[in-house]
C-alpha cells in the first residue's frame, strides 16, 4: 500500500507565496491604522485637557422652581420664577402701578428668576459650584428700574440677625463669586472673588437680557459660590437671571 504525498506545483508555490504576502501587507496595514488611532485620540486627549463640565441643574430655571438653588431675603420681597415679563408670578409681586412689573420674557426656555417686591429689601439668590475642571461660567442678565436711577453702594445694607438697614438710596443688582463660608451678604474684599455682572451709577434703568462670562480656572480644585444680589429701597428694581451653565474654557 503506498503512502499518499503532497505535490506542489512551482505554479502553485508562487501562488501561495503572492497570498501570503498580501496577508502581511493586510496586517500592516491595519496595525498602521490602530497606531494612527490611538494616535489621534491621544493628542485628541491631551488638546483638551479634560472631560466635559458637569451641567449645572436647572440652572435654566426650566423645572419652572428653585430647584438647585437657595434664597436668602431681608425685608420685602424675593426671588421668584416667572414666565411672562407682563404677569407677576405671585399676585402680591405687582409694586405699585407707577412701577409696575414689565421685565424682558424669560431669554432662555420658559422659565427665569426675577426679583418681586412691594416694598424695600435685600434679596439674595446663590449655589455652589464644585469647579472640578478649567470651566467657563456663563449666565444671562437683566434689569429693569421703572422709576428710579441705580444707585451702586458699595454694600447691601447693615446686617445684624434678622435686622436689615439701609441707610440713603441703594438700588443695585450684583451677581458675584464669593467664599462658601462667607455670610451670603458679605462684600468684604477677602470673600468676594470676583464680580461677574453688577450695575453701575450711571448705567440706564433698564438693560438686557445680557450674556456674561468669568473663566472658572483660577479657582480649579476648589468650591466657589455664585450669588446674585438685588436691593432696592426707594422703587422697584426688578433683576433677572436665566440660563446659567458651565462650558469648556476651549
Ligand atoms: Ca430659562
Amino acid at each position: 500500500m503506498s503512502t499518499p504525498t503532497n505535490t506542489t506545483t512551482a505554479s502553485e508555490h508562487t501562488a501561495q507565496s503572492s497570498l501570503h504576502g498580501w496577508r502581511r501587507w493586510w496586517l500592516w496595514l491595519i496595525l498602521a491604522l490602530v497606531i494612527a488611532g490611538a494616535t489621534v485620540a491621544f493628542v485628541l486627549l491631551v488638546v483638551s485637557g479634560s472631560e466635559d463640565p458637569p451641567i449645572l441643574s436647572n440652572g435654566d430655571f426650566e423645572t419652572g422652581d428653585l430647584t438647585g438653588w437657595s434664597t436668602e431675603s431681608w425685608g420685602n420681597g424675593e426671588w421668584l420664577i416667572y414666565e411672562d415679563g407682563t404677569t407677576p408670578p405671585e399676585p402680591w409681586a405687582s409694586d405699585m402701578s407707577s412701577s409696575e412689573f414689565n421685565v424682558p420674557d424669560p431669554p432662555q426656555g420658559q422659565y427665569a428668576a426675577v426679583t418681586v417686591h412691594t416694598y424695600k429689601g435685600a434679596r439674595f439668590l446663590y449655589r455652589d459650584i464644585e469647579v472640578t475642571g478649567p470651566w467657563v461660567l456663563h449666565a444671562t442678565a437683566f434689569y429693569q428700574s421703572p422709576l428710579l436711577e441705580i444707585s451702586d453702594r458699595p454694600d447691601f445694607g447693615s446686617f445684624s440677625g434678622t435686622t436689615w438697614n439701609a441707610e440713603g438710596t441703594n438700588q443695585q443688582f450684583r451677581i458675584d463669586l464669593i467664599d462658601p463660608e462667607a455670610e451670603i451678604h458679605s462684600v468684604a474684599a477677602s470673600d468676594v472673588y470676583a464680580t461677574v455682572f453688577g450695575t453701575q451709577a450711571g448705567d440706564p434703568r433698564s438693560d438686557g437680557p445680557t450674556s456674561v462670562a468669568i473663566d472658572l480656572s483660577p479657582w480649579e480644585g476648589q468650591t466657589i459660590r455664585l450669588r446674585a444680589t438685588q436691593v432696592d429701597t426707594a422703587g422697584a428694581l426688578y433683576a433677572g437671571i436665566d440660563d446659567v451653565r458651565l462650558e469648556r474654557s476651549d
